[in-house]
């Protein structure tokens, strides 16, 4: 049993702010959490606690692109255009180049304030399309990714098998995300096993939109995972919306609505095109909506009905999706900007008078993340994973207290201004970085320098 024990001199607890507070650890675990204490023989972190954030939704190896798709194409760039350029860049990762582009992406995740990932891994197969030897060879080197850079996992092995409604064949560009329904289940098997009992990662499932599955394939898949969260993409584009209409009957989130037991299981990512209708059921089901918003501008998505959805009481989560910028500050930030230019008001999505525009988007998405990632984190209390990110209130935009230091650090400075991060317990990130960034960066700079030579 390992017991260790800090004390930062204020802390964002379930209840509230505290002061003086002392985070008795065992094992990772938070065995309590005292506030109006002295250091006594704690160790002493100065600056403002907070519970780490999940990020709902990543596609790690995408980061390996960032900022490769912003030249501009033969006719319009679109999503789809963009997509092409992605699956011409996955087409040549090996799994050594995975695992090296994840754990660069999950260290920068620790800097950036986000203490667990949801992967939402669809990138299954070899070159050729043909299955590694070891099936769940590329989910391997996701969690020996996230263990090297100590982000807490959760996994989500991907149903793909088509390349539109109506169960069109796949694109020779998807070979390797396709599995038959018993291949996949296979694989899932498979990827359980690896996660077995290892307590900071757990697998869920899903099933990467009503483009790549068929109503059937997608009842199977739900079938094999009596309990865990399950993750869908809908209705991130128009073309997705009007191609569900004529094939489904219905739009995306309108037909999962219909036809699926939706409910606090189930993270519905993106979900940026729906009606009045949609958006109120959605909100009603106890489903998270997971939200992109740095990744939805942009692909040039569309804005979220992110005030009529808060309003009917909605559930979010944020994730940095395409990873071409990670900040946990910045996503939040463009999702409240996002509403603002909408809607042309300020302070958006709160809804009572006094209200910290940060505090509310903090909280919300905390609960949020929490649910659709199914793990032991999202507060500062016993039984939670010691996930804690401490931002330094020394710096010059730091002053206020309280929510205010929230409002700061997500509209004004940051994340330059967060100092230490702490995951189970460890102290992983030190004035800013990440204490294996140095090899990590390293072996990430070999690979993109590989892969831009090929
Ligand atoms: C993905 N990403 O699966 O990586 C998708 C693009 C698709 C985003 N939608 C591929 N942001 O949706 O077909
Ligand atoms: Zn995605």
């Amino acid at each position: 049993m390992l017991q260790r024990a800090f004390f930062f001199p204020h802390a964002l607890l379930p209840e509230g702010w505290a002061e003086n507070v002392r985070v008795d650890i065992t094992d990772g675990i938070i065995a309590a959490v005292t506030p109006n204490q002295t250091d006594g023989e704690a160790e002493t972190i100065d600056g403002v606690a907070v519970p780490g954030l999940p990020n709902l939704h990543s596609h790690a190896f995408q980061r390996g692109m960032a900022g490769l798709a912003e030249r501009r194409g033969p006719a319009n760039d679109t999503f789809w255009t963009w997509r092409e350029v992605m699956y011409r860049f996955l087409e040549r990762l090996t799994p050594d180049d995975v695992e090296a582009i994840a754990a660069f992406a999950y260290m920068e995740m620790l800097e950036a304030g986000f203490t667990a990932v949801g992967e939402f891994h669809y990138l299954h197969h070899d070159i050729d399309g043909r299955p590694y030897a070891d099936i769940a060879e590329m989910a391997g080197r996701i969690i020996a990714a996230s263990r090297d850079a100590g982000i807490g996992l959760t996994l989500l092995p991907t149903f793909y098998a088509h390349g539109g409604f109506g169960g069109a064949d796949p694109l020779p560009s998807q070979r390797r995300f396709v599995n038959e329904p018993d291949r996949f289940f296979k694989l899932l098997a498979r990827i359980r096993d690896l996660v077995g009992s290892d307590s900071a990662i757990r697998a869920g499932i899903a099933a990467h939109s009503l483009r790549a599955v068929t109503p059937d394939e997608l009842r199977r898949v739900f079938d094999a995972a009596p309990e865990g969260p399950i993750h869908i993409h809908a209705a991130e584009q128009m073309k997705e919306v009007e191609d569900s209409v004529a094939r489904l009957g219905r739009a995306p989130v309108g037909w999962l609505l219909e036809n699926m037991p939706l409910g606090p299981r189930w993270c519905i990512i993106h979900a940026t095109h729906m009606t009045g209708d949609e958006t109120r059921g959605l909100a009603g089901c106890g489903a998270v909506a997971g939200l992109c918003p740095i990744t939805e501008a942009s692909l040039g998505d569309g804005i979220f009905n992110g005030v009529a959805y808060m309003a009917h009481g909605g559930r979010f989560g944020i994730g940095t999706d395409s990873n071409i910028q990670i900040d946990a500050a910045a996503e939040l930030r463009q999702l409240e900007y996002s509403q603002r230019l909408k809607h042309q008001v300020r302070n958006a999505l709160t809804s009572v008078e006094g209200e910290s525009t940060g505090r509310r988007l903090f909280s919300s998405a905390l609960a949020g993340g929490t649910q659709a990632l199914a793990q032991n984190i999202g507060g500062l209390a016993p039984g939670r994973r010691a996930n804690i990110v401490v931002l330094d209130s020394s710096q010059v935009d730091m002053v206020g207290r309280g929510d205010a230091w929230l409002d700061r650090w997500l509209f004004v400075a940051g994340k330059s201004v967060i100092r230490t991060v702490l995951a189970m317990g460890e102290r992983l990130v030190e004035d800013g970085r990440h204490v294996r960034r140095e090899r990590i960066e390293r072996r990430y700079r070999n690979t993109i320098a590989r892969l831009a030579a090929l």
